[in-house]
């Protein structure tokens, strides 16, 4: 539509930079030297064996030398590395869960969305496009007990595939909220379907799917993160069955136990899915 002509890659690859920055820079001091000479010296030696192995040329050197320069340009290094490295990051991350299964944060997760209690509706445009959907569930342990006062932050691409702070002309918190669960560890949410995505295209990584002919596509996907005290924070996306693409997403996130069943209700549709979170 008229309104998202003027979405690019380079300005939601400079806001996810920016988010980054603002949220995650402290994080990362303090990695030993052993560790970082270590894990440096192993990435630098699997280049090395592909140059050798392959016999890289200049001219290839140089489109690889130039690329990354454009990655940086265009402010796609979160998303680079979201849809092509996370997934193995976050398998690494949760392997010892007994609990729900997780996958990829993604490029596109902003703290602090509106609080809508145990039951409310994510705040949409009067006219949001999509098919409503209601979903339903419970938060609880490993040990089966419900989690009360546990947080469930939801966020999720329009009907376009925009998400709003990362996309122009969206208003700031649409699609995005927080709700906390009831006494029995219950939420209910109300939103609207998400449609499969497509990563931006007019930017690096756009340029490294053409040059290689691969496709930009993720299945539609919902993005949460639930959190309670004493327990791990779970990062996850569902996915909704029969998606083209759940079985070959450009990120590599799908994973069977987060795909959803969803049945017809009213105008829309309702989800019964729950979270089982692993005591700290
Ligand atoms: C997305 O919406 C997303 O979820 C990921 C993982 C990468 C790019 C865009
Ligand atoms: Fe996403």
């Amino acid at each position: 539509t008229a309104i998202h002509e003027t979405a690019t890659a380079a300005a939601s690859g400079a806001n996810a930079t920016e988010r980054f920055k603002s949220d995650k820079f402290a994080g990362v001091a303090g990695t030993p030297k052993e560790r970082v000479s270590l894990l440096a010296r192993e990435v630098l030696e699997a280049v090395h064996g592909t140059i050798r192995k392959h016999k890289v040329t200049y001219d290839e050197y140089n489109a690889l030398k130039s690329w990354l320069i454009s990655v940086g340009e265009d402010g796609e290094w979160p998303l680079f590395l979201d849809v092509w490295v996370e997934h193995v990051v976050e398998e690494v991350a949760t392997e010892h869960r007994e609990g729900n299964k997780g996958t990829i944060e993604g490029p596109y997760y902003v703290p602090g969305a509106p609080e809508q209690g145990a039951r409310g509706s994510v705040p949409m445009r009067e006219d949001e496009a999509g098919t409503p959907l209601s979903w339903t569930g419970q938060v609880t342990s490993t040990d089966g007990s419900a989690l009360a006062g546990a947080k469930v932050e939801l966020w999720h691409a329009d009907a376009d595939g925009f998400y709003s702070q990362f996309a122009p002309n969206i208003p700031e918190w649409n699609l995005r909220a927080s709700f906390t669960t009831d006494d029995e560890g219950r939420f209910e949410i109300h939103t609207v379907r998400p449609a499969p995505y497509q990563i931006p295209t007019d930017g690096a990584c756009g340029k490294l799917i053409a040059a290689a002919g691969w496709h930009a596509w993720r299945p539609a996907h919902l993005h949460v993160k639930v959190s309670a005290p004493g327990h791990e924070l779970l990062t996850a996306q569902l996915y909704f069955p029969g998606d083209e693409h759940n079985d070959d997403d450009i990120a590599s996130a799908v994973k069977p136990e987060l795909v959803l069943d969803p049945r017809p209700a009213g105008d829309g549709e309702a989800i019964e899915y729950g979270f089982v979170l692993d005591p700290e």
